[in-house]
């Protein structure tokens, strides 16, 4: 995959509105995670599906969390699971060709468990503690997610309170972008935040 699509990477809240997705991206989010963790599968692929057409021409991926069904349903571009969500290589296989695997890693040592070529980008975090995900693992800090970047050569989005004043951090660390979910989403104007951070990523 092109790094670059990772640099400023909307994950939704639960019960995420089409028109709050597209103010992310109008702001300049390039790429889009599906996260609902109440939403019943058919409602995530009526969402997908309605996001689908506007997010392409922009070029703009979108994925969805933990639900490989929605994925094959809907024409979605990938899917993104965390450490219990199956085998990567199943995953791979159940995707297809041309779709998007991405695992999130919170620790050094996950990264020896990851089947060699199953996986296309890697989401490190929680870089800082988050009300998002109450269940969240250790926070890594910077210093700690630069240990995990500079162990892989898979692409890496950080993930996990960030905000604009972490992009430079981020950058240093070896990260190829954000992901984020208040950050934009508990914004007043989510677009205008989605425009910071994208500028705050250009220019770190
Ligand atoms: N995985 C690790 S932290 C997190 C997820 C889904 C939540 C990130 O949310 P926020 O609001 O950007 O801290
Ligand atoms: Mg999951």
């Amino acid at each position: 995959m092109n790094r670059n699509t990772l640099a400023v990477y909307f994950v939704t809240p639960d019960g995420a509105s089409p028109d709050l997705v597209m103010a992310a991206v109008r702001g300049g989010a390039s790429m889009v995670q599906l996260r609902d963790k109440r939403a019943s599968d058919s409602d995530l692929v009526a969402l997908a599906r309605q996001l689908k057409p506007d997010l392409t021409r922009r070029g703009v991926p979108l994925i969805v969390n933990d639900r490989l069904a929605v994925v094959l349903a809907s024409g979605a571009d990938g899917l993104h699971v965390g450490q219990s969500d199956g085998d990567p290589r199943a995953l791979r296989k159940a995707l297809g060709p041309g779709r998007l695997l991405g695992l999130s890693v919170e620790t050094l040592a996950q990264l020896d468990a990851i089947p060699a070529g199953s996986v296309d980008y890697l989401g490190v975090g929680p870089v800082h503690a988050t009300a998002t995900k109450p269940d969240h693992a250790a926070p890594l800090g910077v210093d700690g997610l630069g240990r995990i970047v500079s162990s892989t050569a898979l692409p890496c989005v950080a993930i996990g309170g960030l905000g604009v004043a972490d992009a430079a951090g981020v950058k240093a660390a070896g990260a190829d972008g954000m992901a984020v979910v208040s950050a934009i989403s508990a914004a007043p104007d989510p677009a205008a935040a989605a425009r910071a951070l994208a500028e705050a990523w250009r220019s770190a």
